[in-house]
């Protein structure tokens, strides 16, 4: 075993990788859209959360890349992980999200967000309140109701468990009537605004009900498991989507609570969300980019100071670890990490967010190396990721820290 990890300065050499947050591919880290126009285009900017944790959000981001409208993006914390800005509470007093500016006009609720954006802009495929999509949209809604019935709520007696399970089952087969309406993947000819309604909580849907309920809403619904495979050919869509783990960590605060039921099947899914081996989960299909190590190491080398100050574990316990891990990751080279490796990179393994710090196979493969890495210093587990509140994700210490440049 090479005992030696490599030095920062030798990792930064394993690494190209470049991302032009401006006008290149979807991402989570780009403050400002232009594709390809100039930033006198701009007449829109969205407000969102900084993990990229809303699903509302989600909603507006995906239908502006989609339609490709200049835009700015300013990032607001939400209760659950910190405290609100000011200067937004002063913008919209109940802190909600999303908001947007358009032409110097404030537009709060997701759905009139959307209204407002096809006036000016044109639709996305179909408008708002075609009379096509008014029954997509109140589908959705039926389906986000029972699986909130059957995930935010304790079933104390198994039959209630069952009552709920049915009722999302049966939601989730009108689903798959409707898309089986269309010879093409999507709900209507081609993709449109129908399938940025259902995406945001249908992702979510997918990671919560197959860590909490062992239930597998792709292989459960084929029409589903081909909709969002065929949304995952879309780089748009790809740079906003998520990942299990992100999912099933962020969701308890935000709902309420998640309730497990225990099943073998659940509990299993639970182990291979939190330890591993995470290549095998149903969170995405699409294969791994050549780039994802190369994404993964760059990512961590930009804010590689504050990680380490952030880790509750010895400054430099968790460098030599981190620089372990990497050294693993992009050359196969095991080093002894040093005592306490297995607390502080078990750590960020549970802290790794998709899509805010990186793709979703970048973070596969970092998660990857921080455990195997930590299993060679022992069995200890970081700080338990709280489920009452996420503020262990305050953004604060990060926010000081600028992005750099548009390329990164
Ligand atoms: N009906 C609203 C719902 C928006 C909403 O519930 N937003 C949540 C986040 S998902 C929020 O901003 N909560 C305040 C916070 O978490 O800080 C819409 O469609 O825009």
């Amino acid at each position: 075993m090479n005992t030696t990890p490599l030095s920062w300065t030798q990792l930064a050499t394993l690494t190209n990788f470049k991302l032009d947050r401006v006008n290149g591919a979807t991402n989570a880290q780009a403050k400002l859209r232009l594709f390809g126009q100039s930033e006198s285009a701009v007449s829109v900017t969205l407000y969102r959360d900084h993990h990229a944790w809303c699903p509302y959000c989600q909603k507006i981001w995906l239908w502006l890349e989609e339609q490709q409208i200049p835009y700015r993006i300013e990032k607001v914390t939400m209760f659950c992980y910190g405290e609100k800005e000011r200067w937004y509470k002063h913008k919209v007093p109940s802190g909600m999200l999303p908001a947007i500016d358009l032409k110097g006009k404030l537009i709060t609720e997701s759905d009139d967000i959307l209204m407002a954006l096809e006036r000016e802009f044109g639709v996305l495929g179909k408008g708002m309140t075609d009379p096509i999509i008014v029954p997509l949209r109140h589908l959705e809604r039926l389906l986000f109701k029972a699986w909130c019935n059957w995930l935010c709520y304790q079933s104390i007696l198994p039959h209630q468990e069952r009552y709920h399970q049915n009722q999302f089952i049966t939601i989730a087969q009108q689903v798959e009537e409707a898309l089986s309406q269309m010879p093409g993947p999507y709900f209507l000819e081609d993709f449109s605004i129908a399938d940025v309604i259902f995406i945001p909580y249908v992702e979510r849907m997918n990671a919560s009900l197959y860590y909490y309920k062992g239930f597998s809403l792709r292989n459960e619904n084929p029409r589903i498991g081909q909709w969002l495979a065929a949304l995952e050919t879309r780089t748009t869509y790809r740079g906003t989507q998520s990942d299990f783990h992100t999912h099933v960590h962020d969701l308890p605060p935000q709902m309420g609570g998640c309730w497990s039921n225990n099943t073998p099947v659940a509990l299993q899914n639970q182990r291979a969300v939190n330890q591993g081996p995470w290549n095998n989960l149903p969170d995405v299909v699409y294969p791994e980019p050549s780039t994802s190590c190369e994404e993964a190491l760059s990512r961590v080398i930009r804010h590689r100071s504050t990680l380490i100050r952030s880790n509750p574990e010895d400054d430099a316990v968790v460098d030599g670890a981190l620089r372990c891990a990497l050294t693993w990751m992009m050359t196969g080279e095991l080093c002894q990490p040093p005592s306490g490796a297995d607390v502080a990179l078990r750590y960020l393994r549970d802290r790794i967010c998709v899509p805010r710090d990186m793709s979703i196979y970048a973070a596969r493969r970092l998660r990857e190396a921080l455990e195997k890495t930590a299993a060679l210093a022992g069995d200890g587990q970081g700080t338990p990721i709280p489920f009452n509140h996420r503020r262990d994700q305050n953004p604060i210490h990060f926010l000081s820290q600028p992005e750099g440049s548009a390329l990164t």
